[in-house]
């Protein structure tokens, strides 16, 4: 975990865009985040065509500041909307074939081991909710069925966004939609129980009410992707345009559909609560001794 990875070499500094030079003064690189410091560095997420007021983008910023080791992580991604922001921000991305993400991270993370045998390296698949749930199923079961070491984040967003609006496995029963007219016939799918079926060692669904809660999740979740066992995030992040909602109203929309039906969930395995507890256990120790300096 270095700011050494991009810091450049003496003199060549000034030759580079500030853009450059901020990230390595105020990126998220070798430190901790605080949710307090979003929007302090654009080279997060610098810049992206998603659609105003979207929060799946407020979501993808959101991780991208929790990654434990963002120089040292691989985010895998896919066809749909999130990639168009995930793949601007300054972590190395790979784009999968819609469908393949959990295939490719599955090979990713096992020649990152064989390659980098010394060196922790997280890889993280964030993709929508058709690209894990429908067309990339298979994949995504295997994954964890397999026990493969790496956090798979579904942007939940319930529909199809990025190709205008067709129902997807997550959308819930009797929802109309632009190319669904006459309602969605079946329940939408216990994404969170079949994981949970699968052996997921760390799962949680979560909206993006609370920034702090949101970091800390994902933050779990990768550090238990690498030593335990595969990870799942469920997050919902809706989509204003083919469910109408006014760009204001998003937030109090994520605030509604979490009251009704998409609370706060966090389940782990006891291997995963006790390495988790003294990792962080460990971490806040060290706040407090950082802070008596
Ligand atoms: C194999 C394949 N089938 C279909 C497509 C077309 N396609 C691109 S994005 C997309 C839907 C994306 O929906 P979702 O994964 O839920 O993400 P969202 O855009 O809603 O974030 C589809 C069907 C494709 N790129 N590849
Ligand atoms: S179509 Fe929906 S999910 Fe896609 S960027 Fe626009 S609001 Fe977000």
């Amino acid at each position: 975990m270095s700011l050494e990875t991009v810091r450049p070499s003496p003199g060549f500094e000034e030759l580079l865009p500030i853009e450059y030079r901020d990230l390595v003064k105020h990126g998220q690189y070798g430190r901790d985040v605080k949710v307090s410091e979003i929007g302090k560095f654009k080279e997060l997420v610098e810049e992206h065509p998603m659609c105003a007021g979207c929060a799946m983008t407020l979501f993808i910023r959101l991780a991208m500041m929790a990654l434990p080791n963002p120089e040292h992580t691989i985010n895998v991604g896919t066809a749909g909307c999130g990639r168009l922001a995930i793949s601007q921000a300054n972590i190395p991305f790979i784009y999968g074939n819609y469908g393949d993400t959990n295939s490719v991270a599955s090979g990713l993370k096992r020649a990152l081991k064989l390659r980098f045998p010394n060196q922790v390296k997280d890889v993280v698949v964030m993709a929508g909710d058709g690209g894990l749930i429908d067309i990339g199923f298979q994949g995504l079961m295997h994954s964890w069925f397999r026990q493969e070491k790496f956090t798979t984040i579904m942007l939940d967003n319930e529909v199809y966004g990025n190709t205008g609006g067709q129902e997807s496995g997550m959308t819930l029963k009797g929802q109309i939609l632009k190319m669904a007219p006459r309602g969605k016939e079946v329940d939408k799918i216990d994404a969170m129980g079949l994981a949970k079926v699968a052996g997921c060692a760390y799962i949680a669904r979560i909206a993006p009410t609370n920034p702090s809660r949101v970091m800390r999740t994902i933050r779990r979740a990768v550090l238990i992707a690498r030593e335990v066992g595969p990870t799942y995030i469920q997050a919902y992040t809706s989509c204003n345009i083919e469910y109408a909602i006014p760009t204001p109203d998003v937030m109090q929309d994520a605030f509604d559909v979490e009251k009704e039906r998409y609370g706060f969930e966090e389940i782990m395995t006891d291997e995963a609560k006790a390495y988790i507890t003294e990792i962080e256990k460990k971490q806040k120790e060290l706040a407090k001794a950082n802070a008596k300096k």
